[in-house]
């Protein structure tokens, strides 16, 4: 009986348990899972801008018990031939990709598993940005001029 391989993508930038839960989830639909890391250049065609360098975010994905094997993810085309190439059964993704790759259907199962709700690269970042000191010596500095102006009503 041959083994059944499951395939995903992403950038999986600044790793975070909604990630993990999708890579664990889908590594049990069969017996190994592939994943394509978006390489930095092929995030910013996405509109990203990874915190974290392709090198070290591939790294951390390969590292995962439930990862059996990480490659570069360089464009949107090579998923067909990366299914043929890998002899993939399932390709799977978050529900936020919902019917976006069901053109895959020709070559293997295609899923998409439900997202972890409340947590994103997205909003890590923008948290981190709020804590980074900069940022608020600038909110401070705009607060003491709102209440110098303030003042200066009275
Ligand atoms: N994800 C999730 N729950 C979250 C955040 C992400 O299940 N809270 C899933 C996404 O649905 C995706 C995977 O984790 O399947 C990786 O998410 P991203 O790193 O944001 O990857 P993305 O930019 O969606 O890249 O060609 C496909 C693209 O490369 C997908």
């Amino acid at each position: 009986m041959s083994e059944k391989v499951v395939l995903t993508y992403g950038t999986f930038d600044l790793f975070h348990i909604g990630h993990l839960n999708l890579l664990r989830r889908l590594r049990q639909l069969g017996d190994r899972l592939l994943v394509g890391v978006s390489t930095d250049e092929f995030s910013k065609l996405k509109g990203k801008q990874p915190i974290i360098s392709f090198t070290d975010r591939a790294e951390i994905i390969r590292a995962l018990r439930c990862v059996d094997g990480v490659f570069p993810e360089e464009c949107w085309e090579q998923k067909a031939g990366d299914i043929r190439k890998h002899c993939v059964s399932v390709f799977g993704m978050g529900s936020d990709w919902e019917g976006r790759f069901d053109e895959l259907k020709a070559y293997c199962e295609v899923i998409y598993l439900p997202r972890t709700e409340g947590i994103s690269s997205t909003e890590i970042r923008k948290t981190l940005k709020i804590l980074d000191r900069a940022h608020t010596r600038e909110l401070k500095q705009a607060l003491d001029l709102v209440s110098s102006i303030v003042e200066r009503l009275d």
